[in-house]
């Protein structure tokens, strides 16, 4: 039996780590235990992965990041996880969680840097084929909600440094894709915590149904 991928998508703070713990819990509940789980994040999740997101995040001294070469950056962080960790993954049987995956490429690269859709199309197709999630449950948030989570935490990254209306192009072209995608669901994340968790559960719940496990 091959396992199945499911990707939370969203703008920082949307509230993708927790929504990761409302998704295991409901596995759990369908007897999908966590030695049959895989969670991984991306950028990451191997150790070039790792060592590409510490660039395409904080750069190395300060050095300007292209736009070109955070998207290259960002494909390779991604191909080394899916061929790695992922496609083995799944072949086992197990199932894999990601905090985020080429959705947000589309968005944040396509949508938010405007990078060529020509450019990014090709480059979609000859890294990934036609790999892609079985489910993705995109979390909508307003970015200057979403920022204002986030910087609770503390000191923003260079991606976090960019403008609202990067951050608005961004959700725009999230809430574009989802529309056009059967796979994709969205959830209302300017809820409150229950609120957001019930959706995920009930929405996560209709869709496993539809999947034999
Ligand atoms: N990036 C890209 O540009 N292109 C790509 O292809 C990929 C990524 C794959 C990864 O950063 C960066 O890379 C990201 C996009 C870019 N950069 N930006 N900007 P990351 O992995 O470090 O960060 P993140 O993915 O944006 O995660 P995040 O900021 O941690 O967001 P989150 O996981 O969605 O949020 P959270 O930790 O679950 O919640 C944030 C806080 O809000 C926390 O204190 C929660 O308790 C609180 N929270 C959560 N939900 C609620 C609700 N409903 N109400 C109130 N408070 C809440």
């Amino acid at each position: 039996m091959v396992g199945k991928f499911i990707v939370i998508e969203g703008l920082e703070g949307a509230g993708k780590t927790t929504a990761i713990q409302t998704v295991k819990q409901i596995l759990n509940q369908h007897h999908i235990e966590d030695k049959d789980i895989e969670f991984i994040r991306e950028p990451g999740g191997t150790k070039v992965a790792e060592a590409l997101r510490n660039i395409i995040k904080n750069s190395i001294d300060n050095e300007p990041l292209t736009d070109k070469a955070e998207l290259l950056m960002l494909y390779a962080a991604r191909i080394q996880l899916i061929d790695n960790v992922i496609k083995p993954a799944l072949k086992a049987g197990k199932w894999v969680v990601g905090d985020r995956h080429d959705l947000s490429t589309q968005a944040y690269q396509g949508g938010g840097r405007q990078l060529d859709s020509h450019f990014m199309q090709l480059l979609k197709e000859q890294v990934l084929g036609d790999f892609r999630p079985d489910l993705t449950l995109y979390l909508d948030i307003d970015p200057r909600q979403g920022l204002n989570r986030a910087s609770r935490r503390g000191q923003l990254d260079r991606i976090e440094q960019g403008s609202l209306d990067f951050f608005d192009r961004i959700r725009r072209r999230y809430q574009e894709l989802a529309a056009q995608d059967k796979t994709i669901l969205t959830i209302d994340a300017s809820q409150a915590l229950p609120k957001v968790t019930q959706q995920i559960e009930q929405k996560l719940t209709q869709w496993l149904q539809t999947v034999s496990i």
